[in-house]
């Protein structure tokens, strides 16, 4: 069950340590372990726990401060673009049929989310810019997949994809997230859209969720 975590001062610091510890994505429990709240139910066994991990103990002191997190569960009337590029679409395909039932399993509506489609990763970021750009979205989610051939096409594509979304979101000003594989072949690839690895559409989305909620409610 995730909780909504809303704007936590210290003494609520407890209940979002508790949302760490529960989110669906969970952080390591080693790295839960270094930031424990310092209002704590059991702080020594926090400290005991870091000890243990080698990490050090940090936050004793920090009784006061504000974490802001989004929720994954106060989506309500966030509005999502997807930008998914066609090239190896046997892949992107279902990346965005991971994103879309993420979206669905997090009660977020359908006539929230449009599907752009592009011709290749190449074509992504200039897409999700504008998209970020109208104003009508919360988040942007950039899906897919550049496959290592015998050419050096490859980094090409791969780079403008990484940087080229990376720059989308910080003009636009909204959460612009990654979705795009970067693979050796196409076993790995499919992997990663379903397979053994798990789906990185599901996963953007879920990042896109908690990021448009961040945004919205903490961070206007
Ligand atoms: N586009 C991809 O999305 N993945 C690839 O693996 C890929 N490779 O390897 O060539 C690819 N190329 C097309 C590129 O994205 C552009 O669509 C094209 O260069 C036109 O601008």
């Amino acid at each position: 069950m995730a909780a909504s975590p809303a704007t936590s001062s210290a003494p609520a610091g407890a209940s979002s340590f508790a949302r760490l510890s529960s989110a669906p994505l969970r952080a390591p429990r080693a790295a839960a372990a270094s930031f424990p709240s310092p209002n704590s139910a059991r702080p020594a066994a926090l400290v005991a726990d870091a000890r243990a991990s080698r990490l050090p103990v940090v936050a004793a002191a920090a009784a006061g401060h504000q974490r802001l997190m989004g929720s994954l569960t106060n989506n309500e009337g966030l509005r999502f673009g997807v930008v998914v590029a066609r090239f190896n679409e046997i892949v992107t395909n279902l990346l965005l049929q991971g994103a879309l039932e993420a979206f669905e399993r997090y009660s977020v509506k359908a006539e929230n989310i449009t599907v752009v489609s592009v011709p290749g990763s190449f074509e992504i970021p200039v897409a999700a810019q504008k998209l970020g750009k109208s104003g009508k979205y919360d988040a942007i989610l950039c899906i897919g997949a550049v496959i290592r051939g015998d050419t050096t096409h490859y980094d090409a594509v791969a780079n403008s994809a990484a940087s080229g979304v990376l720059n989308a979101g910080l003009s636009a000003g909204i959460p612009c997230v990654f979705g795009v594989l970067t693979c050796d072949d196409m076993d790995q690839a499919l992997n990663r859209a379903g397979g053994k690895a798990g789906n990185k559409g599901a996963e953007t989305a879920i990042t896109a969720i908690e990021m448009a909620s961040l945004f919205r409610h903490h961070l206007a």
